[in-house]
């Protein structure tokens, strides 16, 4: 039984934000933004699921611990995050990498918060509850800060079950019947299936609730290590293994989800994973719930008039099928299928867009064609224009195919000017 009520909980709990990551696997999308400010679902960016989860929650202290090409981010934080109340004590720190304690930028996470130590001791935080800027998810802090209370470990590690060929991209762990966490490799070569189920494996979320002053003592602990490289995933948390308890939450426990539906986590960090995860929305009924009012995903949303969709004399109509279509789009003697356009897109006549993502502000010409393609903001593609329909070709003209077989063209490819 919980000791204290949900809401007291999570009054007195500081959420971080971790949203500095260099994001080198999603290759081109993050030259230029951090991986949390990348454009996701057609009107949103990535952080906002984790930064709405907090708000739903009710957690209303909440830093963002940024690093690594920051200023998107930054940007979309102070302008459509902003509504929180300051006079009740709510607020979202946005701490930039420059603010730090001594030259060295953060070595690792661990770092980032060691750095950040003033700032998160300043509201004096029963628990803090550490989170990734960069995963596509719904899940109820509360809850998982109930369970941690209840388990009476210091510790706490969100845990998924993965199919076993993807975990090696994870910390993998192994617990035992009391929930407790007995051993912990971060991106095994060959990692541990999970008895019960062979073909999948238990790992870590990058998601850890602390008690307060505990983290603060293992931060210190961490930063006086010459030989750590101040990561938790790769060395805090295993430092903490045979020392002190480190309970296990299983996400199926705090998922926020249609009833039914499979627990829904994805860590978008390569370009495959981004596609498959927006691709994922035009599912009929998707796993990931955008039209659940009682758990919005909140965002810096501009006025922009309602998409609009134009037939172009009788043989080219406008039109979009199985797809998103944002605000300010207009779709003009074009066909849209399978794809999401994001806000101010626009698509030319006898233009035909299969499987596609069309970031912000991406505008074609006439008689384009684009398959398993994604397009990144502010490119303007030419009439004639197209992507995807040979992956060698698509190669040899300096676009970026990765495994799975999606183009990936950005503004600099096309000589163009990109922007933020
Ligand atoms: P990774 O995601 O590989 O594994 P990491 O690159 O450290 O770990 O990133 C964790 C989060 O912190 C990301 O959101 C990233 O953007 C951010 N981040 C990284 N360096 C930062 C810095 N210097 N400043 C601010 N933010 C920073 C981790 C765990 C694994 C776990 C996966 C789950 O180590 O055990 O399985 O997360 O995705
Ligand atoms: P867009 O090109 O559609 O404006 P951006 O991501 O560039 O999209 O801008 C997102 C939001 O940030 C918009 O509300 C825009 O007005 C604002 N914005 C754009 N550039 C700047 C800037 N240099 N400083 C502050 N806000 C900006």
């Amino acid at each position: 039984m919980a000791i204290d009520p949900p809401e007291h909980l999570c009054r007195h709990t500081y959420a971080v934000v971790l949203a500095g990551g260099r994001g080198s696997r999603l290759g081109p999308l993050t030259e230029r933004r951090a991986r949390p400010a990348v454009p996701f679902a057609g009107q949103l960016k990535i952080v906002d699921f984790t930064l709405s989860n907090c708000v739903n929650a009710g957690l209303r202290r909440i830093g963002v611990l940024t690093q690594y090409k920051a200023q998107s981010l930054i940007r979309h934080v102070e302008h459509g995050w902003n509504f929180l109340a300051g006079n009740l004590g709510e607020y979202i720190d946005i701490a930039p990498a420059q603010q730090q304690i001594g030259e060295a930028w953060y070595a690792g996470t661990a770092d980032a918060v060691w750095q950040n130590r003033d700032l998160l001791r300043e509201g004096r935080p029963h628990h803090v509850l550490l989170l990734a800027g960069d995963h596509v998810y719904k899940m109820d802090y509360a809850r998982l800060l109930s369970d941690h209370v209840d388990s009476g470990a210091p510790v706490t590690v969100a845990c998924h079950e993965v199919p076993l060929e993807e975990a090696g991209a994870f910390g993998v762990l192994a617990i035992d019947e009391r929930q407790r966490v007995v051993a912990f490799e971060e991106k095994p070569a060959r990692p541990r299936p999970l008895p019960e189920r062979p073909e999948c494996a238990l790992i870590s979320m990058g998601i850890y609730v602390f008690d307060a002053e505990f983290l603060f003592e293992e931060l210190a602990r961490d930063a006086a290590d010459h030989r750590s490289g101040h990561d938790f995933g790769r060395d805090l948390i295993p430092s903490l293994l045979g020392r002190v308890p480190l309970h296990a939450h299983r996400f199926a426990d705090s998922a926020v989800g249609p009833p039914g539906a499979p627990p829904y986590w994805r860590d978008v960090g390569t370009v495959d994973a981004y596609y498959g995860a927006n691709l994922d929305l035009l599912l009929p009924q998707p796993a990931l719930d955008l039209h659940d009012d009682r758990w919005p995903i909140l965002s810096q949303q501009r006025q922009l008039p309602p998409a609009q969709f134009i037939d172009h004399g009788p043989r080219e109509p406008g039109e979009a099928r199985q797809s998103l279509v944002s605000n300010g789009c207009i779709v003009h003697g074009a066909r849209v299928w399978h794809s999401i356009l994001f806000a101010k897109v626009r698509i030319g006549p006898g233009s035909e867009i299969d499987e596609s993502l069309l970031l912000p502000n991406v505008s074609t010409g006439r008689g384009v064609r684009l398959r398993r393609a994604i397009i990144d903001k502010h490119c303007c593609l030419p009439d004639g224009f197209h992507a995807g329909l040979d992956a060698a070709a698509d190669r040899t003209r300096g676009f970026h195919v990765t495994h799975g077989g999606i183009t990936l063209v950005t503004a600099e490819m096309l000589g163009q000017d990109g922007r933020l």
